[in-house]
C-alpha cells in the first residue's frame, strides 16, 4: 500500500466522521498511524541501484541507534526507564520492516558489506530477516511490561537474531 493511501484511509474517514472536533479527530488519526506503524506492504522504490544500498544501510543505522539505548539498558549502561524503553523499542519495531526491500538483485556491489550469499541463499536470509522481526515484536511487548527482566531477555534474543545475519550474510 502506498503510504498516501494508508493516511487518507485512516485519518480521512476519522476526520470527516468527526462532527464534534476536526482537531481531535485529527489527533486521534494521527494517533491511530502511529501506533499501527509502518504498513507491512509498504517497499520503497529505487531509482539507481546505489540507492538500495543506501536506504537499507540507512534504516539499519536508525534501528541500530533506537536498539543500543535498549541494549544500554539492558547491560546496566543506562538507568533503566520503561518510558524510554518502550519510545525506543516502537522505532525498532517500525524501522523493522524496513531494510528488507533494499536488498536489491545486483546490489552485492559497491559501498557494501552485503555478502553475494543473499542472493544465492534468498530463502535462508528471507527466514532469518522473518525471525529479527519477529523478535523485535517480542522486543516491544517485552518494553511495555515495564520489567527490566523481560527487556534483558528480549534485548538477547534481539541482538541473537541480529547477529545470526551477520555472521552468514555480512562481510567483516
Ligand atoms: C547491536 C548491533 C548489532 C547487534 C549484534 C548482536 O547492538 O549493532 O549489529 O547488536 O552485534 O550480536
Amino acid at each position: 500500500m502506498h503510504p498516501s493511501t494508508f493516511a487518507t484511509t485512516r485519518i480521512g474517514p476519522m476526520i470527516r466522521a468527526a462532527g464534534r472536533s476536526p482537531l481531535k479527530a485529527f489527533a486521534s488519526g494521527l494517533l491511530a498511524v502511529a501506533l499501527a506503524g509502518v504498513p507491512t506492504g509498504v517497499s520503497a522504490q529505487f531509482a539507481k541501484p546505489e540507492d538500495a544500498v543506501k536506504y537499507r544501510k540507512n534504516a539499519l543505522f536508525v534501528m541500530q541507534q533506537h536498539f543500543a539505548r535498549l541494549a544500554a539498558m539492558a547491560q546496566g549502561k543506562a538507568p533503566y526507564d520503561a518510558k524510554i524503553a518502550a519510545d525506543n523499542a516502537l522505532v525498532v519495531a517500525n524501522m523493522a520492516a524496513l531494510p528488507w526491500a533494499g536488498f536489491v538483485e545486483g546490489t552485492d556491489k559497491g559501498d557494501t558489506k552485503a555478502k553475494p550469499e543473499i542472493w544465492k541463499d534468498r530463502d535462508d536470509f528471507r527466514q532469518l530477516s522473518e525471525k529479527f522481526v519477529v523478535e523485535v515484536g517480542k522486543l516491544r511487548t517485552a518494553s511495555a511490561t515495564g520489567r527490566l527482566d523481560d527487556l534483558k531477555a528480549a534485548v538477547n534474543a534481539t541482538a541473537g537474531a541480529c547477529k545470526a545475519c551477520h555472521d552468514e550474510y555480512r562481510a567483516k
